[in-house]
């Protein structure tokens, strides 16, 4: 797949923000920090994500058009500590609601760092969308930081551990490196025909 131009369609803060359902849609989820805004830039080409050194940087559901048909959307992170209950519990919801009821959404990414073992949200994550039976992959982020004589232990760990919700695709890249996004895009092509 090749990205020839994308943009920030919408910023949603609600459910009722979110837009017709007319295009299909990729979404891309992980705890907060672990890349995606950053992953999102590096295959859509352009700076449109902001990115943070801070987590929370992404605080909403932010819709990229590809292509100008199909849309990239970038999911606020989970497991960010430093927000207040009651707006974390805000958020849960509507990524919830989202995951429920999006009849346009193809497939979901769920970011993981490659550096670490799966988090217990990361689980969480993997083991609620198969049961709601939405598919999704598994992109492990950050492999730039990975030495390259721990890189195929580290991974083979993560799937190891993972492997008790079932086999799924696995995607290593760096955002920053650019390695394994093309691997990724080619990948997403088959859902958005
Ligand atoms: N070395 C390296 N750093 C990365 C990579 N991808 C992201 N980062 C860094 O990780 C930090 C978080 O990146 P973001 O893309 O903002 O993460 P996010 O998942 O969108 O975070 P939230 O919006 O808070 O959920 C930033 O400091 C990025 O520069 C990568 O492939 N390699
Ligand atoms: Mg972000």
């Amino acid at each position: 797949m090749k990205i020839n131009n994308a943009k920030l369609f919408k910023t949603v803060y609600e459910l009722k923000q979110l837009p017709p359902e007319e295009n299909i849609e990729i979404a891309f989820a992980g705890r907060s920090n672990v890349g995606k805004s950053s992953l999102l830039n590096s295959i859509m080409g352009i700076k449109v994500a902001k990115i943070s050194g801070k987590p929370g940087k992404t605080r909403s559901i932010n819709y990229y058009k590809i292509n100008d048909k199909d849309f990239f959307v970038d999911l606020p992170g989970y497991g960010y500590a430093a927000v207040s209950k009651k707006e974390r519990e805000k958020w849960d919801n509507l990524l919830q609601q989202y995951f429920i009821n999006r009849e346009s959404l193809r497939l979901v990414c769920i970011l993981i760092d490659s550096r670490h073992e799966p988090q217990k949200l990361d689980e969480m994550m993997v083991s609620w969308l198969k049961s709601m039976e939405i598919p999704f992959i598994i992109v492990l982020t950050k492999t730039d930081k990975l030495k390259s004589s721990e890189k195929n232990k580290k991974i083979n760990n993560i799937k190891n551990i993972l492997s008790k919700y079932g086999q799924y695709e696995y995607f290593p890249v760096s955002a920053i490196k650019k390695e394994g996004t093309q691997e990724l895009l080619d990948y997403l092509d088959m859902f958005i025909k």
